[in-house]
């Protein structure tokens, strides 16, 4: 799993990656690529439960990418290279303002997402037209292509309203014929709002109305943040943090909300496994079943599944013991066609 960080020049782009990934950068208009935990509270309370020698969370690759320029030079072939690659993107957007960091177009959120949002499309526009040109020179040779194409052209119409093709409802037949095309604006988006003390104070930036409506239409997901600030509180020790966060009216840094957002809006959920050794959460896809998540952990132990054992986290919490959870009958055994929930606790029987 592989999250692109863009957006406009010094919106806050490497700052936010330092935040996800706990990597301290200088500012610098660089390709930057790092592992970010997913903060869960399950995780750090199971982890006091048991008093584990190790704590592993589940971790997301996150990728900070150069600003666009514009239309000048950044948005060459290795940048929509590296953007092709990736599952998600998170869009971060300038709303704070300041003396000493120039912003290109002025503070301006909602003018920067539609720049932002035109450059994607004419990106996916022009990859459309490339394939369709080569398509229709192979077409009378070739039937197979039809279906493709037919696919092609609701892409290009979508594309022609100036609407991402997020916006295009496809059957899965239809999705499976072109994935492989990496299109931009297909791309799952989240978007962040970068603010300054005042704004998260106060709770209001520029255009913050037009902004937030047009995302709840499209259904992306916005979250405001505060690069400097949660900078400033991860400096700071747990209480002094939870003081400065009471005190600014936030229960945690926006920052936390981006990377679980992230992970939810890919349909990722977590399962965990724990003992005296090691706590951790494992990252599966809804929908996946037992086996495979065993698969997670390795693949001797999904080749040779047998059962697994399941106690829900909230139980578990409960509780306070696997044992007490078998004396009260909430100690399940399930198959191979069991489908695991988020915030299952599981191991695996099995043999090799
Ligand atoms: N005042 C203020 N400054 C910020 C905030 N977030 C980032 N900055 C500053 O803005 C500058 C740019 O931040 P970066 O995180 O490097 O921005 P970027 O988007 O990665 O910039 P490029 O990669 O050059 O496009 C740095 O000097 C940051 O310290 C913020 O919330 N408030
Ligand atoms: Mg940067």
């Amino acid at each position: 799993m592989k999250i692109g960080i863009i957006g406009m020049p010094q919106s806050g782009k490497t700052t936010t990656f330092s935040l996800l990934t706990n990597v301290k950068l200088g500012a610098g208009n660089k390709t930057n690529i790092a592992m970010g935990k997913i903060p869960d509270y399950r995780i750090d309370a199971l982890s006091k439960l048991y008093n584990p020698k190790k704590t592993t969370h589940a971790v997301i690759e996150f990728v900070d990418l150069p600003g666009y320029s514009n239309g000048q030079g950044n948005n060459g072939r290795d940048f929509l290279g590296i953007l092709a690659d990736v599952d998600a993107l998170i869009l971060v957007i300038r709303a704070f303002k300041s003396d000493t960091v120039p912003a290109v177009n002025g503070i301006q959120p909602f003018g920067d997402f539609n720049q932002i949002q035109q450059e994607l499309q004419i990106a996916d526009w022009s990859l459309l037209e490339t394939r369709l040109e080569r398509m229709a020179k192979q077409r009378n040779k070739d039937s197979s292509v039809e279906a493709e194409l037919e696919v092609l052209n609701k892409c290009r119409e979508i594309l022609e309203q100036d609407l991402p093709l997020r916006q295009l409802d496809l059957t899965q037949d239809e999705e499976r014929l072109i994935r492989g095309y990496d299109f931009l604006t297909k791309k799952p988006l989240i978007v962040a709002v970068n603010l300054d003390e005042e704004q998260m104070r106060t709770d209001s930036y520029p255009e913050k109305n037009q902004l937030e409506q047009d995302l709840l239409e499209k259904n992306i997901p916005c979250i405001a943040i505060s690069g400097q600030l949660e900078a400033e509180i991860n400096e700071l020790d747990e209480n002094d943090a939870v003081l400065f966060m009471e005190e600014l009216g936030i229960q945690e840094p926006g920052i936390a909300r981006v990377a679980r957002t992230v992970y939810r809006h890919l349909g990722l959920i977590s399962f965990f496994t724990v003992g005296e050794d090691e706590v951790r959460a494992w990252t599966v896809r809804e929908g996946n079943t037992a086996p495979e998540a065993a698969g997670k952990i390795h693949s001797d132990i999904e080749r040779g599944f047998i059962r697994a054992e399941v106690v829900g986290y909230e139980e578990l919490m409960e509780y306070g013991s696997i044992q007490k959870l078998k004396e009260k009958g909430l100690f399940r055994l399930e198959g191979k066609d069991y489908i695991v929930r988020d915030g299952d606790v599981m191991s695996f029987r099995f043999n090799v």
